[in-house]
Formats: structure tokens, sequence, C-alpha cells
């Protein structure tokens, strides 16, 4: 093997987002782009040398001759090992199991998870660390760092690519490639967790379900888990191969983006329970036969219910949720007596948390929920919950989730998102509202009260970390709120994201449409950030 130095100088831009770096292929695509940032990244670990790193990707396009980049640049600085997912595949939470099961040192994950494909799609690339979980800040800001004064970057030189479909040992150099089966590890994980048992009975007596993998990184996991192990008839799994444009689709499970799926669910001869998963299999969507479950509503229903569950039979240490997230999760807490943390946005938050023993289950409005199992979220671990619970139970999905409310209140939730806004008119937009923040606390709009207005800081109870400026928070009385932050995962323009929430604990009222719930909760956003005026725009893009 021969290791060449190759020049080059520092690209603007490079800082991570919400869960990575996410660019379009043909950023990605330029001379040096990706080398440089994988340069800035193994540099920051000072201790590389002789280490085992775990690398693979969502399938996207440009993800097979990345994954062959990234093991040249390994190679050149020395790691002795590099677990590689069959076909350059590993979900992110697959991702996350190997590197834990296996005590590598951390891992490349390639993707930008619902962010579209193909060539003129996107791509990404995030950094997890030794406990499976996406780097702390003060990581990315230091390979951000290291990005804005790098000179050079190793590389072997003249190696064959890696077969990367077949499994087993090769070389380049001294390091060694292992080229894993993807799903292995994490199907066994799930077999820990979950009773299989139960849920091939729930099968086996007829039941039905749809899991849409949205042509995503998810489809291999789900077909091995529910059409082998739990011996679901084939065809359960729709849209189970992975494409490298996500067959045209925006990977997204939402109602919005997950159109197909809805339409099924919604059919006279609907499954009894349908689910969908991202770009790289760490979200989920759960239905019900014409029954959609908000995401925050599911990680309350899974923490009331975890004792139903083989692997969360023991009881939950606490409950994490990103600060946008409803509180549903904190009445259940509070009935459980077990602390509920509020977190800014991104899963990387929720690690310390998970370390120190502090939670079990964490969750987010944005469609992800996961637990202590792994460090990231995980969208088949939260199917597969759902799963055991409906076959526990022999109670439906609306079943359980109506029970719910009953017992608990609903937290009506919605979030609008107002996409390719333009940056400078969104932080124009945002620069106003928080200049407006000290004259809003105790201001009266029509029956809303705002009892405290504030711009979300969390400082982390482990490590004493500070992050500030996570969201603009509107705290009315009576438990609503309305939580305005621009999106950290887009590439094009600034997508602003208005989270709304409205408590009704009388059950006479749990039946109304979501956005007519929360109409004054919306009339209000308008009203005080002038997001028509702002934005230039009508109406928001998604709403989930
Ligand atoms: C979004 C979601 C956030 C999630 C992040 C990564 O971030 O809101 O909850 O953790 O995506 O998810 P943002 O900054 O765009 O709001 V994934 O599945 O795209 O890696
Ligand atoms: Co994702």
């Amino acid at each position: 093997m021969k290791i060449v130095q190759v020049s080059t100088q520092p690209i603007a831009g490079q800082r991570p987002g919400t869960s990575g770096l996410r660019k379009k292929v043909s950023v990605f695509q330029q001379p040096h782009y990706l080398e440089n940032f994988v340069q800035a990244l193994f540099e920051s670990l000072d201790d590389r040398a002789g280490q085992t790193l775990v690398l693979g990707g969502d399938g996207r396009f440009h993800n097979r001759a990345a994954v062959q980049t990234i093991l040249r640049m390994a190679a050149a600085h020395g790691f002795a090992k590099v677990l590689v997912g069959q076909g350059g595949l590993l979900s992110t939470p697959a991702a996350s199991a190997v590197i834990r099961k296996r005590g590598a040192y951390g891992g490349v994950v390639l993707s930008a998870s619902h962010n579209p494909g193909g060539p003129d799609g996107d791509f990404g690339i995030k950094y997890n660390i030794g406990n499976g979980g996406p780097a702390p800040e003060k990581v990315t800001e230091a390979i951000y760092a290291g990005t804005q004064r790098i000179t050079q970057y190793p590389i072997a030189d003249d190696v064959a690519d890696i077969d990367l479909s077949r499994l087993g040992e090769q070389r380049i150099g001294a390091m060694v490639v292992e080229v894993i089966d993807p799903v292995a590890d994490h199907l066994e994980l799930m077999r820990g967790l979950f009773d299989f048992d139960a849920m091939r009975a729930w099968f086996a007596a007829g039941n039905r379900m749809c899991y849409d993998a949205m042509c995503a990184a998810g489809g291999p996991y789900a077909r091995a888990a529910l059409e082998g192990a739990l011996g679901a008839p084939a065809g359960t799994v729709i849209n189970g191969e992975p494409l490298e444009d996500f067959g045209g689709h925006h990977p997204d499970p939402n109602p919005a983006h997950a159109e197909a799926l809805i339409a099924i669910m919604s059919a006279a001869d609907a499954p009894d329970f349908g689910a969908a998963s991202d770009g790289d299999a760490d979200r989920n969507m759960i239905l019900g036969r014409r029954f959609v479950v908000t995401p925050s509503d599911s990680l309350a229903v899974l923490a009331a219910n975890a004792g139903r569950v083989p692997g969360y039979r023991d009881g939950l240490k606490g409950i994490a949720r990103s600060m946008p997230t409803s509180q549903a999760a904190d009445r259940v807490a509070a009935a459980l007596g077990i602390p509920c943390y509020e977190t800014p946005t991104g899963w990387k938050f929720f690690g310390n948390l998970l370390d120190a023993g502090r939670a079990t289950l964490c969750g987010e409005e944005s469609y992800g929920t996961g637990s202590d199992h792994v460090r990231e979220k995980d969208g088949l671990w939260a199917v597969l919950f759902w799963l055991n619970l409906l076959a526990a139970t022999g109670e439906s999905v609306e079943q359980i989730v109506r029970a719910h409310w009953a017992r608990f209140g609903r937290n009506y939730y919605s979030r609008h998102d107002w996409e390719g806004v333009p940056t400078e008119r969104a932080d124009a937009l945002m620069a106003a509202l928080r200049a407006r923040l000290p004259s809003l606390a105790g201001a009266r709009f029509g029956d809303l009260l705002i009892e405290q207005a504030d711009d979300f800081a969390y400082t982390d109870p482990v490590d004493g970390s500070v992050s500030t400026r996570q969201g603009v928070r509107l705290l009315i009385a009576g438990g609503s709120r309305v939580v305005f932050r621009l999106s950290g995962t887009g590439t094009e323009g600034a997508t602003l994201r208005v989270y709304l929430e409205r408590y009704e604990s009388d059950p006479a009222l749990h039946d109304l449409p979501p956005q007519d719930a929360l109409g004054p909760l919306i009339d209000l956003a308008e009203q005080i950030a002038g997001i028509r005026a702002h934005t230039g725009l009508d109406a928001p893009a998604v709403i989930t």
C-alpha cells in the first residue's frame, strides 16, 4: 500500500448540523469535499491508530463511492480494522448496535436521513462515538475547526476497491476490512427485547400489517424481522428494496410523504397495523386502521405500557424528550414517579442521559423513538414495541391510544414546516421574535395568556455543557405551547418549524380534528411571528 499526501485547502460551510454534515450530492462530489471532512474527523481522534471503526450508510446515491474513499483514508490513518455493512449499507440504529456490540472505537454513518436522494438529491456524513451515539457538540465543533485549517490529507493510493458484496475479511495494506451482514447484530438485539413468540402468534392468527420501507435502508431489517423471524406473509413489507434515489420519493415517514401507506391504511380492508421508516431507518410512523398516531403520543404510550414488554418489564429509569415534543410523556413520567428530561432537538443530547442510566426511553416529535438498547433512535424497534403491545393486549392501535387519552388526557399536537424560506428572511423572523420576547411574558391574546416566553437553553445534567438558542418558546396558561425554531438538517434555504401543542383533559373533547383544536394557537403564532409577511409564503409546505 502506498500512502500519498494530497494537498488541499479549507472549504467553507463544513459545520455539522442537527445530525451530521448534509449537502447536495454535487457538493460532496467536488474535489476534496468528503476527504477534507473525513481528515478533520480522523485527526480529531487522538488515539485512532490500531482502533476499529464501523462504516455504512443508508444506501443513497454516492454511498458506495464514499465508502471506498473513507476506507482508503482509514488505512492511511492506521486504523486496524473497519467493519462495513454488506453493500455499504447500515441503518443508523444498526450502526449504533454494531459499534456497541463489537466494542468499536466509533463509526461513520453516511446518511442524509429523510432528505431526498439521487444525483440531484442530498448526501450526508455523521460520526458516532464509542457509545454508539451521535458525536456531541464538542466533538463536532472540533471537526469543524479542523476543516477550517486543513492543508493536506493522507490516502492509500494504489489499492483496488473493496468488494462490498462479499462477506468476510479483505485488506487494504495492514488494515482489515470486514464486510458484515448489516442486519444480524440488530436483529439479535431485538430478539432480546421483545416477545417474538407472541408477535409470531399475532401474525399466525391472521392479523395483518403493512410496513412501508420507502425504498430506503429499513427494508432489509423489516423483512428479516417481520417476514423472516415473525412469519408475516411475504408482501407485508412494501418498498423493501433500498434504492439509490428512494424511488424518487422523500423517505420521510409522515402522513404527507407516506401517501401510499396512508391510502392502504384508510381503505375498507385496511390491515390492522401500519408503519413506515425513513431513509436511514431511525424514524418511525405508527398507524392503526384508519388511525394515525402522533409521534409524541407514541412515546407516551410506549412509556405507559413498557411493563408489557419483556425488555422493559423491570421499569423505566426515566424518559427524555426533545423540547418541541409534546408533554404527553411528562404526564406518564409523573404517574410512574420517574424523571422526565427536556433536551434540545437532535438525538446527540440523549446520549449522556442514557449512558448515565437516567433515562430508558427517548423520543422526538419528528417520528423518532428509541431506548437505551442503542444510542440512536430506532424505527424498527418502535414498530416491534407497538407490535408487541398489540400481541400482548389483543387490542387495536386505536383502542390503545384512546385508552391512553382517557387516562392521561390528550395533548393535541401539530408541526407546521415553512420550507424554502430565504435564509435572511428566516433569520430576520427569528431575530424579531427574540427581540419581542421580553414583552410577551404576561401578555394576553384573546383567551390565551402567555406565562413565559424564552429562548430554550439546556444544561446537560451529566457533563454540565450548555447549549443556548435552541428554540423560541411561548408557554401558555393551561399547558399549551407554541415553539419556533429553524431546521438544522436542510440543504436549501431555511425551514421554519412551528410546533403547536394544547392539552385537553376532557374525554368529550378528545375527537377534534387537530388543526381545529389548535386553531387559536396557529393564529397566535402568525400574529406574534408575522410568518407570512416575513417568509412571503401563504401556507406551510408540510403539516404533520
Ligand atoms: C430534524 C428533526 C429532529 C431530528 C433530526 C435528525 O432536525 O426535527 O428531531 O433529530 O431531523 O433526524 P431539524 O434540525 O431539521 O429540525 V434524521 O432521522 O433526519 O437523522
Ligand atoms: Co433518519
